[in-house]
């Protein structure tokens, strides 16, 4: 998936390209998400508040270099995060997404940034959290991944080698490989449809997703509050609120293919 190198000028070159794309009903869908999926659950972006956290950049405190500086301080982020998840409640942004997947079984492949568990409870049993899991955890010395739903901190033990020290939240920090790539790119390789949802595109391999469908030359659509950097990547722009635009176009989607 290449960075994106050069900006495309305005839409006009995109509605032009945009006639040569395959119009016919998507049969193969790829559903991106992003921390605006989950703000209305109350869950915060990670730039819409300036990006801090504490006064801490979020740079600071979602990297290796960071843990290994100050792992308390990361622990205390994650711990904070995962506790509050218990408060949080799935959306009808993901409940239209898992709907959406319930109609088309097996044709919707649902990669996710975000590490809440908001889709898997809004009924979405098939996704990917290529970024990690808030309630997971992993152990940097015998590299086993768990379910993990406490606290973290320096003195727990890992649950495979019984080490301590050494267990961290399952979660992908900058200069970290996602998880499932090659299973991404498969399905892009497939789609017919590429959708994302409240997400910046400012983190990559995740942001080159849009590019990936673009070379391909498949519909783009994105779901965000406003217009993004991203936008003349996509075919079409549905501003406005997750909860409302997704449920809508699920609905309208749905009906057209049982037309
Ligand atoms: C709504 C809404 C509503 C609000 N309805 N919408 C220089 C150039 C290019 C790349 C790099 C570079 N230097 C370094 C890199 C690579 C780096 C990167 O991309 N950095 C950028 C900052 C430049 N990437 C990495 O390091 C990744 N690994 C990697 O590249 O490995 C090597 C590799 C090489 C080649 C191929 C493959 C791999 C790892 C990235 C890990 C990201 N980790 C984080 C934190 C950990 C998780 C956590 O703590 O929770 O993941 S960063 C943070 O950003 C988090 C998110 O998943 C991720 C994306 O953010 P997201 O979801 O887009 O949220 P926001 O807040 O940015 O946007 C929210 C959007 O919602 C906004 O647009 C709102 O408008 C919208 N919204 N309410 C609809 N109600």
């Amino acid at each position: 998936m290449a960075h994106r190198g050069r900006k495309l000028k305005g839409t006009a070159g995109l509605e032009m390209s945009d006639k040569h794309e395959r119009r016919d009903d998507a049969r193969r869908i790829v559903i991106l998400t992003g921390a605006g999926i989950s703000a209305e659950s109350g869950v915060p972006t990670f730039r819409d508040a300036g990006g801090l956290w504490e006064g801490h950049r979020i740079e600071e405190v979602a990297t290796p270099g960071a843990f290994l500086r100050n792992p308390r301080l990361v622990h205390r982020f994650y711990n904070l995060r995962r506790a509050d998840l218990a408060e949080r409640q799935p959306n009808a942004a993901h409940q239209a997404i898992s709907r959406l997947q319930a109609c088309r079984p097996g044709r919707v492949f649902l990669v996710t940034q975000n590490v809440d568990d908001l889709h898997e409870r809004g009924g979405s049993s098939e996704l990917l959290h290529m970024h990690g899991e808030l309630r997971r955890a992993r152990c940097e010395r015998c590299l086993a991944r768990y379910e993990w739903d406490q606290d973290l901190g320096t003195d727990t033990a890992c649950w495979e080698c019984g080490r301590t020290e050494c267990v961290r939240p399952d979660i992908v920090w900058f200069g970290e490989m996602p998880y499932g790539l090659d299973l991404i790119e498969q399905a892009m390789s497939e789609a017919d449809l590429f959708i994302a949802i409240g997400t910046s595109g400012l983190v990559y391999p995740a942001a080159g997703l849009v590019e990936l469908a673009l070379e391909r030359r498949i519909p783009r659509l994105e779901f965000n509050l406003t217009e993004t950097d991203a936008s003349p990547y996509f075919s079409e722009t549905f501003p406005g609120p997750a909860t409302q635009t997704v449920p809508r176009w699920v609905e309208q989607f749905l009906t057209k293919d049982q037309a």
